[in-house]
C-alpha cells in the first residue's frame, strides 16, 4: 500500500487558505470540565491518568493493573476488575436519586414522542433482560439487533450487556445478504428486530429482511428466536416455532433483575465494519476499557454537565444511527454512563419538512449537538433560511464526526447553527478506536476550521512516513496511534491474524497502530485528516469497501469484472463510481445499457444495502491495469472527478484510459 492519491491531493483549497482560529468562549473555559492540566497529567503518567478516569465507573471488583500489554497487540485493560455495563449506564443513576431524570426524549418520525426516565429505562432493560433469559440467551451468547432508531434499540443493547450476552447491531439499511453473513459469522442465537420503522414519511419494513436472511442461511442458521417489536403495525409473517413479539415477552416480564458483574475484558459487542477485502471485519469491544474511554471522552470533549432540566443539565443530541459505532459510544454507552438527558430521533432530517432537526433543537432546548459533515453540507444546500426560522439559542457546543469537515462547512455550522458562539469540536476516531482520539477540548483549544487539532489527553498520535519515522511539521504521512488506549478494539471476531495484519503489521517495528488514514501536521503541529489511504470509501460518513461492492457487481451474471472508486462529492464526501466490463455476448446498445445499469444498481442494493448503490455505473471495454494486473483506481478516480487523467505509463495498455474517459454511458 502506498501513500497514494489521497495524500498527494490534500484537501487543497480549504486546508491551506483558512487561517482563522476560534478561541474557547470565556464562560465555557471558566467552567470547563477539562483544562490543560489534563494534558500535563496524562503526559507525566499516562496509565495513572487512565486509572483516575476509571473512577467514573462503578466497579463491583476493583482492578489490580491498569494495562497488561505483555501479549501486544492483544491488550487487557483494568485487569481483574469486574463490572456490569448496564448497571453503570442505568441503575446507578436511579440509586443516586436520579430516577426521575429523563434519559431519552424520543421523537418518532411520524410525530409520536415518548419521554423515558432513568427509572423507566431500568425497568425496561430489566424486563428485556429477563425476556432474553427466558428465550435461552446466556452469558457469552451472541444477539443480533436489527432495529430502527427507537428506544427498544437502546434497551436491547443494554439488556444484552446486563446478562453478559454480546450484541452485534446491524444497521437497518443493510440487506438480507449482509445481515445473513453477520448472523452467520458471529453465530447469533436471537435476532431482535421490528416490523419496520419510519423513513421519509412511510413505514420501511425490517422483519421480512430478517426472514430472508434466516432463509438464506437455511439449515446453517444459528438463530433460535426472532424477537419483534411492533412499531409500524404492518403485516409480518410469523413462524410460531421461532417468532415472538416484544410486547408478549418483554412487557409481561418482571422489572426486577439483579445485574451480575463481568470481567473487564468480557466481550460487550461486535461491530462489523468494511475493510479493504470483501469480508466485513467483526471489530470486538470489551467492557471496562471501552466504557472508560467512551465516558471520559464524552465528558471531556462535550464539556458535559449532567443533570435534570431543573438543574440546567445539558440536553445532548447525537444524530447518528445506533447501527454505527457513533451510536454505540455516543448515544448508548458514553452518554448513559455519564447520566445525561438526550434526544433520540427516529427519522430523516427532511421528514416531514427540512426544518425538522431545528424544530427538535428548539422544542427540547438541545445544548450539545453531534452530527456529521455530510448532514451539515446538506443543510447548507437547503439554505440558512430554514434553520433561521427556529430558536437555536440553547446550543452551546457543536460536534462533528465521520469524515473530514471542510472549512466551509465548519464555518457555516459555527455561524448559522451555532450563532458564532458555539465552539465546533471535530472529533477523529474509528469503529476500531471505540472512543474519540483526536479532537479539540472546547475549554482549552483555539479551533482551526478543518482541523481535528490534537490527540486527547492520554492518547498517543503521530503522523509518520513509510518507515514509521515522524514527519516534520508542514508535512503529510500516515496517521498512527503510538500507545494503546482503553477503548481499543481487542481483536477481529474469529480472526486474530487479520487483526494483527490489518492494524499492527505495517509499523510492527515501532509497535504502532496503523489507522488507514493519511494526515498532515501543519506548521503548529496540529493535525488535519486527509482521508483513507486504503480502498475504503467514506460515503456520508459510512465506511464502504471498494472490493465488497466490486464482488457484489461481479456476482451479477452479466458482469465479468468491476472496479469501484470513491469520487469526491460536495455533499456526501465521497460517492461510489463503478466501472464494469460485461461478459462477452452481453455487450448491448446504449438504451439497453441504461436498463442494465439500473439492474446492476438494484443488484448492489440487494447484496449490500441501498447506501452501497453506485451513484454512477459506466460500462467499459477494459479496466486500467498495471502489468502485474492491479487495477489502477487512481486513474478511474481522475475520470470520476472530471480531472485530466494522471500518469498512465505503468498501464499494460495506456490507450485504454482514452476509451474509458470517452465512454460516459451511464445513468444518474
Ligand atoms: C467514528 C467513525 C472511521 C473513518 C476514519 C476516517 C473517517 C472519522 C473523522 C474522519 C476526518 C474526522 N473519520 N472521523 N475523518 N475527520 N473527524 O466514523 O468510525 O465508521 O469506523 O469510520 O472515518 O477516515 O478512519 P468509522
Amino acid at each position: 500500500m502506498s501513500i497514494g492519491a489521497n495524500l498527494a491531493e490534500d484537501t487543497g483549497s480549504s486546508t491551506s487558505s483558512e487561517k482563522r482560529r476560534f478561541e474557547p468562549p470565556a464562560d465555557l473555559a471558566a467552567e470547563a470540565n477539562v483544562t490543560s492540566a489534563a494534558y500535563d497529567r496524562a503526559a507525566q503518567d499516562r496509565l495513572g491518568f487512565w486509572a483516575e478516569q476509571a473512577e467514573r465507573l462503578t466497579w463491583a471488583e476493583p482492578f489490580t493493573e491498569v494495562l497488561d500489554w505483555t501479549d501486544a497487540p492483544f491488550a487487557k485493560w483494568y485487569v481483574g476488575g469486574r463490572l456490569n455495563a448496564a448497571y453503570n449506564c442505568v441503575d446507578r443513576h436511579v440509586e443516586a436519586g436520579r430516577g426521575d431524570q429523563v434519559a431519552f426524549h424520543f421523537v418518532g418520525e411520524p410525530g409520536d414522542t415518548r419521554d423515558i426516565t432513568y427509572a423507566d429505562l431500568k425497568d425496561e432493560v430489566s424486563r428485556a433482560a429477563n425476556a432474553l433469559l427466558d428465550l435461552g440467551v446466556r452469558t457469552g451468547d451472541m444477539v443480533a439487533i436489527y432495529l430502527p432508531m427507537i428506544p427498544e434499540a437502546v434497551v436491547s443493547m443494554l439488556a444484552c450487556a446486563r446478562i453478559g450476552a454480546t450484541h452485534t447491531v446491524v444497521f437497518g439499511g443493510f440487506s438480507a445478504e449482509a445481515l445473513a453473513s453477520r448472523i452467520e459469522d458471529c453465530r447469533a442465537k436471537v435476532v431482535i428486530t421490528a416490523d419496520g420503522g419510519y423513513r421519509r414519511g412511510a413505514p420501511s419494513a425490517l422483519k421480512p429482511t430478517v426472514d430472508d436472511a434466516i432463509g438464506k442461511l437455511g439449515g446453517n442458521s444459528p438463530v433460535d428466536h426472532v424477537l419483534t417489536v411492533r412499531r409500524t403495525g404492518e403485516y409480518v409473517s410469523f413462524d410460531d416455532a421461532t417468532d415472538v413479539w416484544w410486547h408478549d415477552v418483554v412487557d409481561g416480564a418482571s422489572p426486577e433483575h439483579t445485574p451480575e458483574a463481568f470481567d473487564a475484558e468480557h466481550p460487550l459487542y461486535v461491530m462489523y465494519s468494511s475493510g479493504t477485502t470483501g469480508k466485513p471485519k467483526g471489530i470486538l469491544h470489551t467492557t471496562g476499557g471501552y466504557l472508560v474511554g467512551a465516558a471520559y471522552t464524552h465528558h471531556a470533549v462535550f464539556d458535559l454537565k449532567p443533570g435534570s432540566a431543573e438543574e440546567k443539565g445539558d440536553v445532548y443530541w447525537c444524530t447518528a444511527d445506533i447501527g454505527w459505532v457513533t451510536g454505540h459510544s455516543y448515544i448508548v454507552y458514553g452518554p448513559l454512563a455519564n447520566g445525561v438527558t438526550q434526544v433520540l430521533y427516529e427519522g430523516t432530517p427532511d421528514s416531514p419538512h427540512q426544518g425538522r432537526w431545528w424544530e427538535i433543537v428548539e422544542r427540547y432546548g438541545v445544548t450539545l449537538l453531534y452530527t456529521a459533515p455530510t448532514a451539515i453540507r446538506t443543510f447548507m444546500k437547503w439554505g440558512r433560511e430554514i434553520p433561521d426560522r427556529y430558536d437555536l439559542s440553547s446550543l452551546r457546543l457543536l460536534g462533528s464526526v465521520g469524515e473530514p469537515i471542510n472549512p466551509e462547512a465548519y464555518l457555516w455550522y459555527r455561524n448559522v447553527i451555532g450563532g458564532d458562539r458555539c465552539p465546533v469540536v471535530d472529533t477523529w476516531w474509528q469503529t476500531e478506536t471505540g472512543q474519540m482520539m483526536i479532537s479539540p477540548l472546547p475549554g482549552v483549544t483555539a479551533g482551526k476550521p478543518g482541523s481535528a487539532m490534537q490527540a486527547l489527553p492520554g492518547i498517543g498520535v503521530d503522523v509518520v512516513d513509510e518507515n514509521g519515522d515522524p514527519v516534520p511539521n508542514g508535512s503529510s504521512g500516515y496517521l498512527v496511534l503510538t500507545e494503546p488506549w482503553p477503548a481499543m478494539l481487542r481483536t477481529l471476531w474469529g480472526d486474530k491474524d487479520r487483526f494483527v495484519e490489518t492494524y499492527w503489521a505495517r509499523f510492527e517495528k515501532q509497535g504502532y497502530y496503523f489507522a488507514g488514514d493519511g494526515a498532515k501536521k501543519d506548521e503548529d503541529g496540529d493535525i488535519w485528516i486527509l482521508g483513507r489511504v486504503d480502498d475504503v470509501m467514506n460515503v456520508s460518513g459510512h465506511r464502504l469497501s471498494t472490493s465488497e461492492i466490486e464482488s457484489a457487481l461481479v456476482s451479477h451474471p452479466r458482469v465479468a469484472e468491476a472496479a469501484v472508486v470513491g469520487a469526491a462529492d460536495e455533499t456526501t464526501g465521497q460517492a461510489v463510481f463503478a466501472y464494469v466490463i460485461l461478459r462477452s455476448g452481453a455487450e448491448e446498445g446504449a438504451s439497453a445499457g441504461d436498463a442494465l445499469v439500473h439492474e446492476l444498481r438494484t443488484h448492489v442494493g440487494k447484496e449490500i444495502g441501498a447506501i452501497a448503490k453506485p451513484r454512477k455505473i459506466t460500462i467499459v471495454p477494459e479496466l486500467p491495469k498495471t502489468r502485474s494486473g492491479k487495477i489502477m483506481r487512481r486513474l478511474l478516480r481522475d475520470v470520476a472527478e472530471n480531472r485530466a487523467v494522471g500518469d498512465t505509463t505503468t498501464l499494460s495498455d495506456p490507450a485504454i484510459m482514452a476509451q474509458i474517459a470517452g465512454d460516459d454511458r451511464a445513468v444518474k
